[in-house]
C-alpha cells in the first residue's frame, strides 16, 4: 500500500530496521551519508536501493528539510554507488516514488538504481 508522506517518520518501518542492523540486507555500498543494497523484489538485472542514514519520509521531506551538506552527501553517494556497479557505460535509470500517486510503499527516502538492460519509456 502507498504510504501517507505527510505522516512522520516512524522508526519502526523496515529500511529503519536494516539501518540499525535489526534486519540483514545484501549490502552494495555504505559510507557516512547513505547505505545501499540489493531490492527485495527485483525489477531488473540490477536493481539498488539508496537510503539516506537519516531519517526523511520522503523525496518530499528531505528536499523540504535535508541540510544542503545531508543533500550533497546524499546524491554523491548514490552516484558512488553507480560507478562502483559499473553501470555507467552503458547506463541505467534512476527512480524516486513520492507518495501516494507515486506508489511509495517504504516510507524512509529511497532512490531505486536499475540497470543491466535497455529501458524504454516510463513504466506504469
Ligand atoms: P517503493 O515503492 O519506491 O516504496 O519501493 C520499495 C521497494 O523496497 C520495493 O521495490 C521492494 C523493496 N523492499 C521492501 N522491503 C524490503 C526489504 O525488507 N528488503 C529489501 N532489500 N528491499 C525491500
Amino acid at each position: 500500500m502507498p504510504i501517507d508522506p505527510k505522516l512522520p517518520y516512524d522508526d519502526a518501518n523496515i529500511f529503519a530496521k536494516i539501518l540499525r542492523g535489526e534486519l540483514p540486507c545484501n549490502k552494495v555500498y555504505e559510507d557516512e551519508h547513505a547505505l545501499a543494497f540489493h531490492d527485495i523484489r527485483p525489477q531488473a538485472p540490477v536493481h539498488v536501493l539508496v537510503i539516506p542514514k537519516t531519517p526523511f519520509v520522503s523525496w518530499d521531506d528531505f528536499t523540504a528539510k535535508a541540510s544542503d551538506a545531508q543533500i550533497a552527501g546524499f546524491m554523491r553517494a548514490v552516484g558512488n554507488v553507480t560507478r562502483q556497479l559499473e553501470l555507467d557505460q552503458p547506463g541505467y535509470r534512476l527512480m524516486v516514488n513520492m507518495g501516494g500517486h507515486g506508489h511509495q510503499e517504504v516510507p524512509h527516502l529511497h532512490v531505486h538504481i536499475f540497470g543491466g538492460r535497455q529501458f524504454f519509456h516510463m513504466i506504469a
